[in-house]
């Protein structure tokens, strides 16, 4: 790269972030719901397709419709506190994301299926059957809690996952012993099916019990946040539920004429693009849209996304010239 080029290269970088920067801070942010429906519920975004109301049209179907509860909390400073909930499948929300890598995520909280713990019910994780939302291959983990046990977890189509725990100087309370098997156990997720409804089981594989008591349990759970967030198995325990990603699906038979009805954007740069995919969570098509390289905005309200061309085009000059 001889002097000229560099000099270019750097005259380039400083038109990007001058003109990258206007057209973010110029530009009210871009819609994420369609007019006059509301946006946020607590402190949850709801893009469109998801939706609150107050009319039909703010969500897709009732698939995708939000219900907005109370909190219930009886603390003054959590008084009026909004929680949102997945109507169609009444799991809590924690987020919604549109498009990641090719993907379409949604965070909820799933109960832990306890088994012989006192006051703790055996709640199943919900059934998705029928859905457009799918147990996430990639994100999620299986851990059971307890020494000498063996836990599966089941979906109409076979095993998704199981492990064995042994019971060896068990002093309960390290998630390293998660990994090891010792007092808990955990396995990634099979690939093709986690569609439908899931069954946990916990059997006893040994004659040994747990110094901890008789109290086992189970759940799928987003790796990262139990990386992160892990503190101890009795604060888990206490919270009944924990987070886990699905995700989520437009399938092109279903939607892909809903879509297509857009209006007719001059087909240019902030044309929203919807693909046709394939996907390995189903047989069917699935479609995927999101807004152009260098653009911002959600491509399912159909309308032109937002940002300047300027940036697309030196993004792209960027790029050739590397
Ligand atoms: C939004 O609400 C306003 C005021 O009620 C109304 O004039 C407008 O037509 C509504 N827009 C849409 C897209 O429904
Ligand atoms: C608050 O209580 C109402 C009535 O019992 C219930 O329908 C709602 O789901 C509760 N809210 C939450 C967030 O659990
Ligand atoms: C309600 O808010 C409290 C305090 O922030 C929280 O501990 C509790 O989990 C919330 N309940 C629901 C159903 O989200
Ligand atoms: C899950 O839901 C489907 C459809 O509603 C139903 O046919 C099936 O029996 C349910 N499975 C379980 C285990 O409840
Ligand atoms: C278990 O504890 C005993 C006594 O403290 C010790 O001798 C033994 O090495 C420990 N076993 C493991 C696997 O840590
Ligand atoms: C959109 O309009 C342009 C110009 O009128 C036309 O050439 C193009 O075929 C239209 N596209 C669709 C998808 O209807
Ligand atoms: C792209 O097309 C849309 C819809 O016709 C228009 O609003 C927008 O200004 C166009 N953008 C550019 C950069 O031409
Ligand atoms: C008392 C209490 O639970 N306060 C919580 C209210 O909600 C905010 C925001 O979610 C929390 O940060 C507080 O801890």
């Amino acid at each position: 790269m001889n002097i000229i080029s560099i000099i270019l290269l750097l005259w380039r970088i400083i038109i990007l972030s001058c003109c990258y920067g206007a057209a973010t801070t110029s530009t009210a942010s871009p819609p994420i719901a369609k007019p006059n429906c509301t946006t946020h519920c607590g402190d949850v975004a709801i893009p469109y397709p998801f939706g609150i109301g107050p009319h039909k049209d703010c969500y897709l179907d009732g698939w995708f419709q939000i219900d907005c509860r109370h909190n219930n909390s009886t603390t003054s400073a959590n008084y009026s506190r909004q929680v949102p909930f997945l109507k169609s499948v009444d799991l809590e929300l924690l987020s919604i994301v549109l498009f990641e890598y090719g993907r379409q995520l949604v965070w909820v909280k799933n109960p832990i299926t306890f088994f012989n713990c006192e006051g703790k019910e055996t709640h199943q994780p919900q059934n998705l059957t029928g859905s457009p939302f799918m147990y996430s291959q990639t994100g999620n983990r299986f851990i059971a809690v307890s020494c000498g046990l063996y836990a599966t977890v089941t979906s109409d189509h076979g095993t998704i996952a199981g492990c064995r725990s042994i019971c060896q100087n068990t002093t309960g309370g390290d998630f390293g012993n998660c990994y090891e098997g010792n007092g808990c156990c955990q396995d990634t997720l099979g690939t093709n099916a986690l569609s439908g409804s899931l069954t946990i089981e916990i059997s006893s594989s040994s004659k040994m019990s747990d110094p901890m008591g008789d109290c086992k349990y189970a759940f799928l759970v987003d790796e990262d946040w139990f990386v992160k967030n892990f503190k101890n198995f009795q604060d888990l325990k206490d919270m009944g539920s924990v987070p886990v990603v699905l995700d989520w699906m437009l399938n092109v038979h279903d939607y892909g004429e809903r879509f297509r009805e857009k209006p007719n954007l001059t087909v240019n740069q902030s044309t929203p693009i919807c693909t046709r995919s394939t996907s390995d969570l189903t047989s069917e098509p699935i479609l995927i849209c999101d807004c152009p390289r260098g653009t911002e905005g959600n491509p399912y309200l159909l309308q032109p996304c937002q940002g300047a061309q300027i940036v697309l085009k030196y993004e792209y000059d960027l790029y050739t010239l590397g």
